[in-house]
């Protein structure tokens, strides 16, 4: 591919922020507040709307309902684009109230199932205030102990459940389902895998799409063949990036294994996926600062895609069918050992940003300008459990 052609598919990519990924994170052991972070929804926007002006890609941020419930959905829409950005996905939280012990939608108590209904309509007319069109839901549903609960059951709960939440989707909006194959359930979980979505996705119509969340899968499963099978069947919705060693770490995307990103965007890139695709970071920022953290992210995952667009596809291809594996195995590896620094920085001069986005940032005493304006927030927030 020219280097033209590639810079103009890199200009296309755009990402989404989590809201989420601004504020004080840690785990059920300890969160260490960093100077600066975010302490409100508006201080989230703003965050994510430098993120923007510094990386010229991440219009989008995804909101997650209650962490960020406001009066005035159409005030934070109007905040939002006063500051060059929109409002993106909208994640339900159906995991971080005592009434969801035995889980959600699929919660043996019908008027437990009802109420995550409710939260999940609620969702909906929050996502048509704020002019999002997309629902992202995970499901922290399932079991800890064999006999807890009729595996089945649950099952056609689910199914249920999601056929109701499918009914309420206005014409345009699409639902991403997404699936993680344990935690914090340690036996069942309800929406273990990529199969499982699949399957419901299907059952529920051409709105219903699977989200991969990058860190929810059993160590040692191929992602990429993953993406390559959803996008094959159209059931690609969208991605969760973020990068893990061993479980659900969510650090820093393409941080522990940029040679898994560079292959799960070639799939991205041999599809030509960029329109229909919800490209989206979902990671907590435990001990490191928040947004430059976040802007490394971005920066990893378009030198991975930068980068698979330069596989030569067809040298690929005709070594593929010659059966020429190390062959083919090269061609790969040629894109990936390419340095696309130049052609990240003459894509980002392009747009009058910095060549360098986090240097951008740190340069500029981003940093120590917020810690000076916000202080250390507390951390008795809702993210201790993140
Ligand atoms: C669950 C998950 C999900 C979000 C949460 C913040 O592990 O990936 O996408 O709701 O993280
Ligand atoms: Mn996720």
């Amino acid at each position: 591919m020219s280097e033209n052609d590639a810079l103009e598919r890199l200009a296309a990519l755009e990402l989404e922020t989590p809201s989420w990924g601004y504020g004080n994170s840690g785990t059920r052991f300890h969160v260490y507040p960093c100077p600066g972070a975010a302490r409100t929804v508006w201080e989230r926007l703003d965050d994510a709307a430098l993120v923007h002006a510094l990386t010229g890609c991440c219009p989008g941020v995804a909101l997650h309902i209650p962490w960020d419930r406001v009066e005035g959905w159409d005030e934070l829409a109007r905040y939002a684009a006063e500051r060059g950005i929109r409002i993106g996905a909208i994640n339900p939280n159906l995991f971080g109230d005592d009434a969801y012990r035995l889980g959600s939608v699929c919660n043996p108590d019908p008027g437990v199932r009802a109420r995550a209904l409710e939260h999940c309509r609620e969702c909906i007319e929050i996502a048509q205030r704020v002019g999002s069109t997309t629902i992202s839901l995970w499901l922290a549903d399932g079991t800890n102990y064999p006999g807890q609960d009729d595996l089945r059951g649950r099952y056609e709960r689910l199914t249920a459940g999601l056929t109701e939440l499918y009914a309420l989707l206005p014409a345009g909006m699409r639902l991403l389902v997404e699936y993680k194959f344990f935690e914090p359930a340690f036996y069942s979980t309800d929406l273990p895998d990529w199969g499982t979505a699949a399957l419901v996705c299907r059952r529920l119509g051409p709105q219903a799409q699977v989200l991969v969340d990058t860190g929810h899968q059993p160590q040692g499963t191929n992602v990429e063949q993953i993406v390559a099978v959803l996008l094959a069947e159209q059931l690609l919705g969208g991605f969760h990036f973020n990068n893990r060693k061993y479980a659900d770490d969510d650090l820093i995307a393409g941080s522990i294994d940029p040679f898994e990103l560079f292959r799960i965007m070639r799939e991205v890139a041999r599809a030509r996926a960029t329109e229909d695709v919800a490209f989206m970071i979902d990671q907590s920022h435990n001990v490191e600062g928040k947004i430059d953290a976040m802007i490394q992210s971005v920066a990893n995952i378009q030198t991975a895609y930068a980068k698979a667009l330069l596989v030569d596809e067809a040298r690929l291809a005709a070594a593929q069918a010659e059966g020429d594996v190390l062959a083919a195995h090269r061609v790969l590896l040629e894109a990936f050992e390419t340095d696309v620094r130049p052609l990240l920085a003459r894509h980002r001069e392009a747009l009058g940003i910095d060549p360098d986005p986090v240097e951008a940032f740190r340069g500029a005493g981003h940093g120590e300008r917020l810690a000076r304006e916000r202080g250390t927030a507390s951390v008795e927030s809702a993210y201790e459990q993140l």
